[in-house]
Formats: C-alpha cells, sequence, structure tokens
C-alpha cells in the first residue's frame, strides 16, 4: 500500500524541499510514499510564465487564472483510468481532521491544489476540484503549508511509515483521547521524579494508569471530545 501525491503549485521546491525532511522524507525515500510536486507556472502557455490576472468587477490583488491549472491537471492525469480525487486548501472547505485523514488514507492517489493571492478564479474549482478542505479557520498567503499538513498526516498512516508497534489508529485522536504523559530518563530531574508506576514493570498497571491519564487529560483539556462521535 502506498500513497501518491500530486501537488499543483506555484512553489513546488517549498513543498519538495520541507516533506523530504524527517519522516515524510524517509517515507519517500523507502517509497512508501511519493510525491510529485508540479509547477502550475509550466502550464502558463505564455512566453512570460504569466498565471494571474486582475479580478473582473475589480478589488484588491490577483486572482489565480483558470488555464494554467486546468492544464497542469490534465497533464497529471493524462492516460488514467481512475481520476484521483482533487483537493483544494481553501479557508472555505470542510475543516481538516483526523478522522478525514483516515478516509482519504485510503486512496491511492490524491491531487492537491495550492492557491495564491486572493484566490482562484471559481470556473477551474468547478470543473476540477472533488473535494474542499481548510485545517483551521485563518488566512495564510497560501495553500501550501496546508497541503503539507494534510500530506504529513496521511502519510503517516501508511503502514509501514512509522516503525513503531502500536498502529497510529491506536492514538490520540482515534479513540478521541488525548496521549498521556510520556518520560525518559533520567528517572529525576531537577527534583521531578517519574511516577512509580512506569518503574514497577508491571505492565497491567501500567496501561490502567495511561489509560486514566488519557481521559483525565482530555476532560480537562479537551472535553470536546468526550462528547464526539
Ligand atoms: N485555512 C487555508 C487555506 C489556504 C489559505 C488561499 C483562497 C486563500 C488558509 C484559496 C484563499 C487559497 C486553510 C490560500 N489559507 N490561503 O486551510
Amino acid at each position: 500500500m502506498i500513497m501518491k501525491f500530486t501537488i499543483l503549485t506555484l512553489f513546488p521546491e517549498m513543498i519538495e524541499n520541507t516533506m523530504s525532511e524527517s519522516i515524510t522524507g524517509r517515507a519517500i525515500k523507502n517509497g512508501l510514499v511519493e510525491l510529485n510536486a508540479v509547477n502550475i507556472r509550466d502550464y502558463s502557455g505564455n512566453k512570460h510564465g504569466q498565471v494571474d490576472d486582475y479580478p473582473y468587477g475589480g478589488g484588491a490583488g490577483m486572482v489565480m487564472q483558470p488555464g494554467p491549472i486546468y492544464r497542469a491537471y490534465m497533464a497529471v492525469t493524462e492516460g488514467k483510468e481512475k481520476k484521483p480525487r482533487v483537493i483544494y486548501m481553501t479557508p472555505q472547505g470542510r475543516t481538516f481532521n483526523q478522522g478525514i485523514a483516515k478516509e482519504l488514507a485510503r486512496e491511492d492517489e490524491l491531487i492537491l491544489l495550492c492557491g495564491h493571492y486572493e484566490g482562484v478564479d471559481e470556473r477551474v474549482i468547478e470543473m476540477i476540484v472533488t473535494d474542499e478542505l481548510s485545517i483551521g479557520d485563518y488566512v495564510l498567503t497560501g495553500g501550501e503549508l496546508p497541503a503539507m499538513v494534510v500530506m504529513d498526516t496521511i502519510s503517516r498512516l501508511v503502514p509501514g511509515v512509522l516503525h513503531n508497534d502500536t498502529s497510529a489508529s491506536e492514538e490520540s485522536f482515534s479513540n478521541n483521547l488525548l496521549e498521556y504523559p510520556q518520560y525518559t530518563r533520567p528517572e529525576e530531574f531537577m527534583g521531578k521524579k517519574v511516577p512509580d508506576v512506569l518503574l514497577s514493570g508491571h505492565h497491567a498497571n501500567i496501561e490502567k494508569w495511561r489509560k486514566e491519564q488519557s481521559i483525565e487529560r482530555t476532560r480537562l483539556k479537551r472535553p470536546d471530545l468526550l462528547n464526539e462521535g
């Protein structure tokens, strides 16, 4: 099971440079995640590489033209029998969460469209976009950071990307509980001790303690999660 991400963007290097670090970078090297960052400007169709223009009706800023995005989309889907879902990153989208990530992780390819300037011409959105996602109620200069948030979240759900034995599906948000606190050496740090139970070697007690901590933390910090599906 591998996941292919195709990103339509004006800043492919921002995507490549960031995703090639850390765990996502290892997943790409190991062939578990495939990344194709496509520069929309390569499909401008004019010698100046222009991809944006003034908004009809007036107003501030520039709007990304439909042509370059449509041609980039046609190029990356050419000859494909099954057209992948196209996710447009926008503050107007459904708010992204772990449940949506799990659903999207079942696909074998996703196309992510990153807008810039004041947005994208509505017609090409109507023509190619299947899903609109937002990473939260704030506005960024571009869709690249949101697209990378979505890719990172989905990548770590691909089997083999995380090498730990407990599956990602058992952790925070999958069970609607926050993670229990973690400790490592030293046993005492500036007078603060690691909880005794974790040093006891009694695995049933450790499991019980961690579960209680998860529930109590969730009640204190994120009570909203306890009333969710
Ligand atoms: N909250 C998000 C997504 C994109 C973005 C953009 C229209 C602005 C925040 C289309 C307006 C794209 C988000 C780029 N800011 N900025 O997920």
